[in-house]
């Protein structure tokens, strides 16, 4: 590759001396240094050519390069062994995240065990749950006050002390990784906290630092941007602008006005973050989720989303990360239209995404009790690059958006903006007859936009049934749970459970009492975690609220052990089956001989799937239900209870 790329094949002649220099300096061992060798012959043609795409017009281009490289270089030499036999293993292993065996869990720290030290004692909970992937929230040190649950750092190579210490991350780490669990943290990249140390330096009126942000001393360029801008937090201010007293000055911050965005048009940016990255990775974190990527990069006259050269940063990361910590994967967080969500995937971006458009669509069809827009959305937007996955998910720390494309819901008959102010009604409980106990989030007056907080046993209707102390309805609530349950869990990727839905946790509604908190309703779906629904305390607490509990962790429990037993379950390979139900979801996943066919019924009423369409969709004559252990023929057809999901296999 360098061959055909003379530019790049000189600039890295020119370099090398420099990075001699450098091993010379270090203890690095002659294996070491021609591992990181081979590595950046291959990487540097793609490296060399973004770099110069993101920061070639600038007169102190080479002085840059050469930083960068040299970062690199270091964080290799600090990367501690053992993580260095992992990137050996995984180079070899390089599927090992499309895998079955796969399942992860998000938590707060504080919230579901108070510090590190004592999250360290919960990984027989993880363990017994099933999970394989760990993502903790936002961990580092934050500013005092309101800090956005994490997202406005102030220090990204110290814990909150509240806590736990570096040191106490890293052990965290390790014993993780001997369950069997690989860690995966946040790299909040797209803005510091304004009491960062930068930003500081940005306010004592330092010009480096100053250049780190987008600063304007009056509201001239702010204005021309904000003409093609969105607001993300409208609720919290107008604009993306924030007027800061001490510099009389407006600085540019996209979420809460305390979270500063950085500025990567400027090279020093690119470096001083890559290397927090990479102190990061070395700490021993798995995957890395690319906090807001779709921000990071603006330009006059567009909507400072999804830029191309957004694109051209990560992937800068990415070779970068593949040079200093081989093992490290990305995970993108897009929360944006479907288009644009999967440009952020592929093996030189993130190998892992979240895949917003099939959670607004599970709720959405949970509201309708129809599948056609899931269905149209699934066929052409499920399959993904080789090498990838999508991390599959109900609920998360945030909100839900209704991020679907309005085409596919043209093609089916839906107008997307009416059907948006339904969802927001239905979730919101407005709309008669709804189940739903969700809040607005994000309410723009002027634009109709909102989106929705609360937790999945809230919004499934677990709330309503019990405040109803109604049976039926307790029961109906617990199936919509399992049925998305058995979606997210064998549609193909990486089911993400966000710790608590495992146990039905509803809203809670004290948030308000914290000022903190009160301006922000996602909290509402941030409660800590209640052990003592959990707890076996004997025939004593027999009690309906802990029945409950106990049905849906036994129930999902069950389904991740069964999702770790079916090969078919891996990868993305799906197929829809062609229903003639419109309250039906049917596909068929399948990975080397093994075949698996899923059917979730979206209504409250029983629904039946032709035995004859089974039969050529690949189960034979007699076929189970691996979640109910029952066993079928195709000569009939296959009646499914309300809400019931099926995962079917030939016997
Ligand atoms: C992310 O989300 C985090 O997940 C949020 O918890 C943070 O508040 C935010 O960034 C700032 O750090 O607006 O409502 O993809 O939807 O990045 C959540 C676009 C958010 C945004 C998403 C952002």
């Amino acid at each position: 590759l360098l061959k055909t790329n003379p530019e790049a094949e000189i600039s890295l002649r020119r370099l090398r001396p420099r990075l001699e220099r450098f091993w010379q300096t270090t203890e690095a061992s002659q294996e070491e240094i021609r591992d990181f060798d081979e590595r950046l012959t291959e990487i540097w043609p793609r490296l060399f050519r973004l770099l110069i795409e993101l920061y070639g017009d600038r007169y102190d281009f080479f002085y840059h390069l050469e930083e960068i490289l040299l970062s690199a270089a270091r964080a290799w030499c600090d990367r501690p062994q053992d993580l260095k036999e992992l990137d050996r293993h995984r180079v070899y292993e390089d599927n090992w995240f499309r895998s079955e065996k796969l399942v992860g869990g998000a938590l707060y720290v504080d919230l579901f065990s108070e510090n590190l030290g004592r999250l360290r004692d919960c990984i027989p909970y993880f363990k017994d749950l099933g999970l394989t992937y760990l993502h903790l929230m936002p961990l580092f040190a934050v500013r005092p006050g309101d800090n956005d649950g994490g997202y406005a750092i102030s220090n990204y190579r110290s814990v909150d002390p509240r806590l736990g210490t570096i040191e106490d991350l890293r052990l965290l780490g390790k014993d993780l990784r001997e369950a069997g669990i690989s860690l995966v943290l946040d790299f909040v990249f797209n803005h510091t906290s304004d009491d960062h140390e930068w930003a500081k330096q940005a306010q004592a009126n330092d010009p480096e630092y100053r250049d780190f942000y987008y600063i304007f001393p009056d509201r001239t360029v702010p204005d021309q941007y904000e003409r093609t801008l969105r607001e993300i937090f409208p609720t919290v201010r107008r604009g993306n602008f924030t007027w800061h007293d001490g510099m009389e000055q407006w600085v540019w911050t996209t979420f809460n006005s305390y979270q500063w965005d950085l500025k990567y048009r400027n090279p020093a940016v690119f470096r001083a973050m890559l290397e927090e990255m990479l102190f990061l990775a070395n700490v021993g974190v798995d995957i890395l989720r690319l906090d807001a990527v779709a921000f990071i990069w603006k330009q006059m006259g567009t909507s400072c989303e999804n830029l191309e050269q957004a694109h051209s940063v990560i992937q800068a990361y990415n070779a970068l990360a593949k040079l200093a910590a081989p093992g490290l994967l990305f995970k993108s967080e897009a929360i944006v239209h479907p288009d644009d969500v999967v440009r952020y995937i592929s093996p030189e971006e993130c190998q892992i995404s979240y895949n917003p458009t099939l959670m607004a669509l599970l709720w959405e069809s949970l509201a309708t009790r129809e599948t056609k827009l899931i269905r149209q959305s699934t066929s052409h937007r499920h399959q993904l690059p080789e090498e990838t996955i999508w991390v599959n998910y109900l609920r998360c720390h945030d909100d839900i958006g209704w991020t679907f494309d309005d085409q596919d819901a043209a093609h089916v008959g839906i107008n997307g903006y009416d059907h948006r102010q339904f969802l927001n009604n239905f979730y919101t409980g407005q709309y008669p007859g709804s189940f739903a106990h969700g809040v607005p989030f994000q309410h723009n007056h002027e634009t109709g936009d909102m989106r929705i907080s609360g937790t999945m046993a809230s919004l499934a209707g677990l709330e309503q049934a019990i405040q109803q102390n109604d049976d039926q309805l307790k029961d109906l609530a617990i199936r919509r749970i399992q049925l998305l349950h058995g979606i997210t869990l064998s549609i193909g990727g990486i089911p993400l459970l966000y710790l608590g839905e495992e146990w039905g946790m509803l809203n809670d509604y004290d948030f308000v009492k914290d000022p903190a908190k009160a301006g922000d309703t996602r909290w509402i779906h941030r409660p800590k975690m209640r052990w003592e629904f959990l707890e076996d305390l004997g025939d004593q607490l027999g009690s309906d609220e802990r029945m409950i509990r106990r049905r849906l962790f036994n129930s999902v429990k069950r389904m991740i052990a069964l999702r770790k037993s079916i090969p078919a379950i891996s990868g993305l390979d799906l197929e829809l089956v062609p229903l003639v139900n419109s309250h039906v979801f049917c596909f068929v996943r399948s990975q080397g001989g093994d075949r698996l066919i899923v059917a979730g019924n979206f209504s409250e009423e029983p629904q039946e799937i032709s035995g004859n369409l089974l039969r050529t969709a690949g189960l034979g004559r007699f076929f189970e239900d691996v979640i109910s252990e029952t066993t079928f023929q195709t000569s009939s057809d296959l009646k499914l209870d309300p809400y019931q999901v099926v995962w079917l296999k030939r016997v």
